[in-house]
């Protein structure tokens, strides 16, 4: 199963909890050190890597893809040929997996190409003005489940498209952003049928990110013991 490394992190460190870097008041590293224990992976930004450069993010991936899971969100949505070397490179940085855009067709081509990381297709964002990409929904799914993906992104923020894709693409991994400052609730994305939850500024921005992170993953293991129950 691809994603293995992702879920048995989960399992060996309790966590659902993947945290967004974009834009950090701090170091990279130092961040990332002081919530490791936390989190079972962290995902990289284009911010990030504007403001640190690619060198940082290597540097990044070298310290922490031994305990880490590394997931690249560089907002991938070009030809399949572009986005086939993007992802060559993308693996060379040491990331594991990465998010891609599925609207602009041929993902397929892309899922073929054998220097890829994992992929996680964007089936639906957050914000409530991403209108055209929600009215794709189902079809955006069933452009990544065909093509192979690994998992898909669905809206922290519109549970109704947590449980439905949940529904469509039963075995599918689902990382969940839209937790905190997007005003979905810590595990409420879990509870409809997320696998993880990414949480950027709630825990970046934090006065005190260790605290943060590790409130975060408690509200998740206690969501995640009631729902075994359910299941
Ligand atoms: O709002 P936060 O600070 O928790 O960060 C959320 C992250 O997830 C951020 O990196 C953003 O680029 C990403 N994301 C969404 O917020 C919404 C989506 O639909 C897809 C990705």
């Amino acid at each position: 199963m691809r994603t293995r490394k992702l879920w048995e992190l989960a399992e060996s460190k309790g966590s659902r909890l993947i945290v967004a870097l974009d834009s950090v008041p701090v170091e990279p590293k130092k961040l990332v050190k002081e919530i490791e224990e936390y989190v079972v992976g962290v995902k990289v930004g284009l911010p990030l890597l504007l403001q640190w450069g690619s060198q940082a993010v290597r540097e990044l991936c070298e310290a922490f893809r031994g305990t880490l899971y590394m997931l690249c969100d560089f907002k991938l949505a070009d030809i399949p040929a572009v986005m086939v070397e993007e992802l060559k490179l993308i693996s060379e940085l040491g990331f594991d997996g990465a998010i891609v855009h599925l609207f602009q067709g041929g993902i397929k081509a892309v899922a073929t190409a054998a220097d890829r990381p994992e992929l996680f297709g964007l089936a639906a964002m957050t914000h409530s003005e991403s209108r055209l990409l929600e009215v794709h929904f189902g079809e955006l799914v069933h452009e990544a489940l065909e093509a192979g993906l690994d998992g898909l992104v669905v809206p922290a923020t519109k549970p109704e498209l947590v449980r439905a894709a949940r529904k469509i693409a039963p075995g599918a991994t689902l990382l969940a952003p839209g937790v905190g400052a997007q005003g979905a609730l810590p595990g409420s994305a879990l509870e409809a049928g997320a696998d993880f939850e990414i949480v950027g500024r709630l825990v970046v921005a934090s006065p005190d990110p260790c605290l943060a992170a590790r409130a975060v993953r408690d509200a998740h293991r206690a969501r995640v013991s009631v729902i075994s129950e359910w299941r």
